[in-house]
């Protein structure tokens, strides 16, 4: 059995279920071992799952809906976030006895490969394995990114991962800012012992235009060496004027969910609703932005609405 774990609250049903989609459509059962199990840690609405376990009329696995207690991220930073995003802190202790690894996937993402392949990576030793994300100022050089995570669950236990996190959220000052939050968390937790993965497992903003030389409108077949596309960006593909130059991998998975009729379509109502939403956050942060050369120069190059987001 393959084990495949997400977290998501109810905004994001629609976008994990196109993950699923991804998922079944670039995979094949050749036998027992190959089915798929995937373990939602969610407390979505009746209406949500029903959505969700109905994918399971036209693909072949297993589902199961874990509820997560909410309070056990108190001493956390949030913010304006959803605490769906600590919900992965408890992956080695919330799946049930026998799950010993797991594929960690974020549900803003599309597998373009079977992934199977990832799971027969071996772990060895490995507490997890990922991939690198862009190493910035203050973050170290092998931070990687938390998105697609492979977990050696028995490995972990022993490990004690999840007294560590708790250990260390009970020394964060009040106020204190995570940038990434979880993924901060887990790169700081988890400092040794991480098998890096080809960046093609996890195809993100960062290293898009490395894997294809910067060329992001003709791909041609190298698009099939893309593995997992993650849509790191502010850019989501369902968002109205979403660029990214890979959307249509989500569109295409989108439209075979039970929200998906319209996906990717938006009306001119709906597009200046959401521009006008962009404009008023951007406008409270720079109230003065249209006095400045510099913002000028950004739509230039970039246009009006990436520059806003
Ligand atoms: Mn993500």
């Amino acid at each position: 059995m393959i084990n495949i774990v997400f977290e998501l609250d109810d905004k994001f049903a629609r976008h994990c279920a196109a993950v699923i989609v991804s998922v079944m459509k670039n995979h094949t059962i050749a036998s027992a071992e190959d089915r798929i199990h995937f373990f939602l840690l969610c407390n979505l609405t009746e209406e949500n799952r029903e959505k969700l376990l109905s994918l399971k009329q036209t693909w072949d696995f297993e589902i199961s809906f874990i509820n997560v207690d909410e309070t056990l991220f108190a001493k956390l930073p949030l913010d304006n976030n959803s605490p769906t995003l600590y919900y992965r802190l408890l992956i080695p202790e919330i799946l049930p006895e026998n799950v010993e690894k797991i594929i960690h996937l974020d549900s803003d993402l599309i597998l373009n490969a079977d992934i199977k392949r990832l799971w027969d990576i071996k772990l060895d030793g490995y507490l997890i394995a990922a991939v690198l994300d862009e190493p910035k100022i203050n973050r170290k050089k092998t931070y990687i990114n938390a998105g697609v995570v492979v977990y050696n669950i028995k490995a972990l236990k022993e490990f004690g991962f999840c007294k560590k996190w708790r250990d260390y959220a009970d020394v964060l000052p009040q106020g204190v800012k995570l940038q990434y939050y979880d993924q901060d968390i887990l790169n700081y937790i988890i400092d040794e012992r991480v098998l890096f993965l080809e960046p093609n497992w996890n195809v993100e903003k960062y290293n898009l235009s490395l894997l294809t030389g910067g060329n992001l409108e003709n791909l041609g077949t190298l698009i099939y060496s893309l593995n997992i596309i993650h849509y790191t960006t502010q850019s989501k593909p369902w968002l109205p004027f979403s660029e990214h130059p890979l959307k249509h991998l989500y569109i295409k998975c989108a439209k075979l969910t039970p929200w998906g009729n319209q996906a990717g379509e938006h009306s001119f109502f709906e597009r200046m609703v959401y521009l006008s939403k962009l404009l008023l956050k951007f406008w409270i942060v720079h109230p003065l932005f249209f006095f400045k050369a510099k913002f000028w120069a950004r739509v230039k190059e970039y246009g009006f609405v990436e520059t806003i987001i």
